[in-house]
């Protein structure tokens, strides 16, 4: 019988990373409308086995991608640079939502407000314990609290992906607090 091998974590991390670029920001692949990438694409070009996609899936620690119900297609959940439509679910916010940074991105975002650069949209998180996350990326990470429940009486937009990350187009600096 042949006992099959257990891949070792540190791959299926680098491998995850490999992907979260081919599904979020591949500008030489031509996207579904909805975000969809074959996988046997990945597999014919990029050297993935399905094992390993559904080992990446499965054990993402942000839960970041999806496969199709068939299987035969994967997307990520959020943090597109390419311009798909990943049929996010709009969503009224909690009265605050938290936005990390790093320290030097500080006074820029005191003048301009908080733009969503690349990516389709600025990424807020629920807790401050994520946002620090999410701000260590970066450097010394800072935490900003976000008035989501004014932003949405002012009549901005929120959606709230499937793996729990909300997101708004733009933040304005009046709406924006320190913790
Ligand atoms: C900053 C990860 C100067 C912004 C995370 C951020 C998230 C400004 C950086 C998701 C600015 C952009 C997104 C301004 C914003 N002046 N800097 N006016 N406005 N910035 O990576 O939010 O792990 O594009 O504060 O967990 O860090 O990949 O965005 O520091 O959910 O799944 O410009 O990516 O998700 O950096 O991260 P990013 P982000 P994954």
């Amino acid at each position: 019988m042949v006992v099959p091998m257990k891949m070792p974590d540190q791959y299926i991390i680098q491998r995850g990373k490999k992907l979260a670029f081919l599904l979020r920001h591949d500008r030489s692949y031509s996207f579904d409308a909805h975000g969809w990438r074959e996988v046997s694409d990945l597999m014919k070009n990029h050297g993935y086995t399905m094992e390993e996609l559904e080992e990446i899936v499965a054990t993402n620690n942000k839960q970041r991608y999806e496969f199709s119900e068939d299987k035969s297609r994967i997307r990520a959940r959020q943090g597109h640079s390419v311009h798909v439509d990943v049929e996010l679910e709009e969503k009224m916010p909690p009265d605050t939502l938290y936005h990390g940074t790093a320290k030097a991105f500080l006074d820029s975002i005191l003048e301009k407000g908080i733009i969503k650069g690349n990516r389709l949209y600025v990424h807020l998180s629920s807790t401050k314990e994520t946002a620090t996350n999410v701000g260590k990326r970066h450097g010394e990470p800072v935490v900003l609290a976000i008035d989501a429940k004014k932003m949405a009486e002012d009549g901005h937009r929120f959606f709230l992906s499937r793996n729990g990350v909300w997101l708004t187009d733009y933040i304005d600096v009046k709406y924006i607090s320190s913790t």
